[in-house]
């Protein structure tokens, strides 16, 4: 099948109860019981909710994954798939992740005992001399937030896989529709559904996509036992999100293009960062890799003073966190997303404190290029 028709109709079944087309939002904390020990498979919200059930069924399959599990965040997602290594386990991060992912390893993971490197994965050959007997997982995110830079998933799984650790890719910036990391050897993909899972800016939420049984029985009973299970409002916001998915996608897709093309010619602006330029380093791999490069562009504007000018000059873009909605966002790394991030580790990674990110939405491209225009003006 199609991905458009997995989208609408993967876990999307009419309610048997009414007929609904529309998966109804469940909204209980628990459930009737027949009698003492018979229920209808339903028990309590926290461990089963049909409208949770219908995401995970949907955006497993978008993934190409056995099994899937929605949680309350993306961060709370990407603990839960880091509570499949112990104290004492070695992870291999990439050196560019979103800020929050390198706190949530920095100042908490290191208190339970898991060790972790950072490594720049874009070139698949640091990665062999980074592994250590202990070393259990591969964390990556490809494009990175915010420089996009993109690792090569193939060989990363191979490299991986002959030293006995598992892959996980963040799949957030791409989307299952522009790549699906489980077809280059990846065991685990995560995802903000905050950002184009959903696709409105009206909803927080993560997702853990596997195929191995016993990992996905253990992420079961973390997102049972932990509790950060994603709501019932929430699941329907994603489930209906996920429908135009593919829509949405293209459009975000050809204006990406459209504002990265604009930026390149600016005499303004010292660089632009974007995997569907031919100058990007990893270009041809991301031509190879995904199926599209995406409405993320970052670029260089030399100074905190320019990108101040920027990103308090718009008018139809909206100065703020996050990306992935439909309108356009406009936000400064340094300062925002990536402020948890050492100022030596960000200046080494380019994330100065002139750089600014665009999460190109998907209105007018003329309105869009124009409000930037007159921001640089
Ligand atoms: O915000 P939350 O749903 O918890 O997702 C965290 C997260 C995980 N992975 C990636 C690649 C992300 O970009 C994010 C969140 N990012 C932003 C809020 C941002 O503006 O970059």
């Amino acid at each position: 099948m199609g991905f458009s028709t997995t989208a609408i109709h993967a876990g999307n079944e009419p309610d048997p109860t009414t007929g609904s087309v529309t998966v109804p939002i469940y909204q209980t904390s628990t459930y009737a019981q027949d009698a003492l020990g018979k229920h209808k498979g339903y028990e309590y919200a926290r461990t089963q909710n049909p409208t949770r059930s219908a995401l995970e069924t949907n955006i497993a399959a978008l993934e190409g994954a056995r099994f899937g599990y929605a949680f309350a965040s993306g961060m709370s997602a990407t603990d839960a798939v880091l509570k499949l290594v112990k104290g004492g386990d070695h992870v291999i991060l990439g050196d560019n992740t979103y800020g929050g992912t390198y706190r949530l390893f920095s100042r908490v993971l290191v208190n339970y005992g898991i060790e972790f490197d950072l490594v720049d994965t874009s070139d698949a050959s640091n990665l062999e001399k980074a592994f250590k007997p202990n070393t259990k997982m591969v964390f990556v995110e490809t494009p990175t937030n915010p420089i996009m830079s993109v690792t090569d998933l193939q060989a990363v799984s191979d490299v991986s896989h002959a030293h006995g650790a598992k892959v996980v890719c963040d799949n957030t910036f791409m989307s299952p529709y522009l790549q699906r990391p489980m077809e280059f050897g990846v065991d685990i993909v995560v995802h903000s559904t905050t950002k184009y899972l959903n696709g409105h800016s009206d909803s927080v939420g993560g997702f853990v996509a596997l195929n191995d049984e016993e990992d996905a029985k253990w992420i079961q009973f973390i997102q049972n036992s932990v509790g950060a299970i994603l709501s019932p409002f929430d699941s329907f916001l994603v489930l209906r999100g996920t429908k135009t998915l593919a829509v949405r996608m293209e459009a975000h897709d050809k204006n990406g293009r459209a504002v990265a093309n604009f930026l390149t010619e600016h005499p303004g602006i010292q660089k632009v960062y974007y995997p569907g330029l031919a100058s990007h380093p990893q270009h041809e791999l991301a031509k190879r890799q995904q199926k599209g490069f995406g409405g993320m562009v970052a670029f260089e504007t030399g100074s905190l003073d320019n990108a101040r000018k920027v990103l308090e000059g718009v008018k139809v873009c909206t100065l703020g966190e996050s990306l992935g909605g439909v309108e356009t966002l406009i936000s400064h790394p340094a300062t925002m997303t990536h402020a948890s991030v050492p100022a030596e580790k960000r200046a080494s990674l380019g994330i100065t404190d002139g750089l600014v990110r665009i999460s190109v939405g998907i209105e007018d491209i003329e309105d869009i290029i124009e409000d930037l225009d007159q921001a640089l003006r």
